[in-house]
């Protein structure tokens, strides 16, 4: 049997703009502006994480408590603009790739640093493609550790070198590659230069 693992953000719908939404709230808060370009470093990386980082790049250092309450309201945000999405979020020829893969038998799992990642597919009406869904609330260890990959495979009941992994940032292909899955980069050939194949989207991917 082989299989397809899938991240969320980027491969499967854009919240990376919802994330970036919020974050810059929050980098205000401090006099800190986000740009476009540091929110590049924040695709696939953790809350805690990427709360980290802004403070980093803010030059501030707050409390433990203060750190967690500014990782709530970003996520309540965040969650804000997530409750409006549906269907129409979906990024172009997902879909139609999933009901593919499902008709050939291929085992589908998601595999994303969200923790949100179950409401998201929930919104999108597409959670009942996944037979398995290994997010945020799983894992100890982020992406490019495989983790999250490697997990997926194993309740696959899938080998990792017959697993594929869609994924849109570098972290992530590292992960892939370190598990010794396939790694398709969703995105630009010089960003994702560790994948084994890079396509713009889905649609290529079909029409290829
Ligand atoms: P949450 P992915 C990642 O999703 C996002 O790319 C990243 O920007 C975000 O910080 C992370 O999920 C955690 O998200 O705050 O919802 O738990 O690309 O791994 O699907
Ligand atoms: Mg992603």
């Amino acid at each position: 049997m082989k299989a397809y693992i899938f991240d969320l953000d980027g491969v499967i719908v854009d919240t990376a703009k919802f994330h970036f939404l919020a974050w810059k709230k929050i980098g205000e808060e401090f006099g800190f502006e986000l740009t476009h370009e540091l929110n590049e470093q924040l695709k696939g990386v953790s809350r805690v994480d990427s709360l980290t980082k802004i403070l980093g790049w803010a030059g501030v250092s707050v409390s433990s408590e203060k750190f967690d309450e500014l990782a709530t309201r970003k996520n309540a945000d965040y969650l804000s603009y997530v409750e409006k999405m549906n269907e129409n979020d979906i990024l172009p020829g997902v879909k139609t790739f999933l009901e593919k893969a499902k008709k050939e038998n291929i085992g589908i799992a998601l595999g994303s640093a969200s923790k949100n990642a179950r409401p998201i597919l929930q919104k999108l009406g597409i959670i009942s493609y996944f037979d398995v869904i290994v997010d945020g609330n799983d894992v100890t260890k982020a992406k490019p550790d495989p983790e999250v990959f490697v997990i997926a495979a194993q309740k696959l009941g899938v080998d990792n070198e017959k697993c594929v992994v869609f994924e849109d940032s570098e972290a992530g292909i590292q992960a892939a590659k370190t598990a010794g899955m396939k790694a398709i980069g969703i995105g630009s050939p010089e960003v994702l230069t560790q994948a084994d194949e890079v396509f713009s989207g889905f649609d290529a991917i079909l029409n290829q």
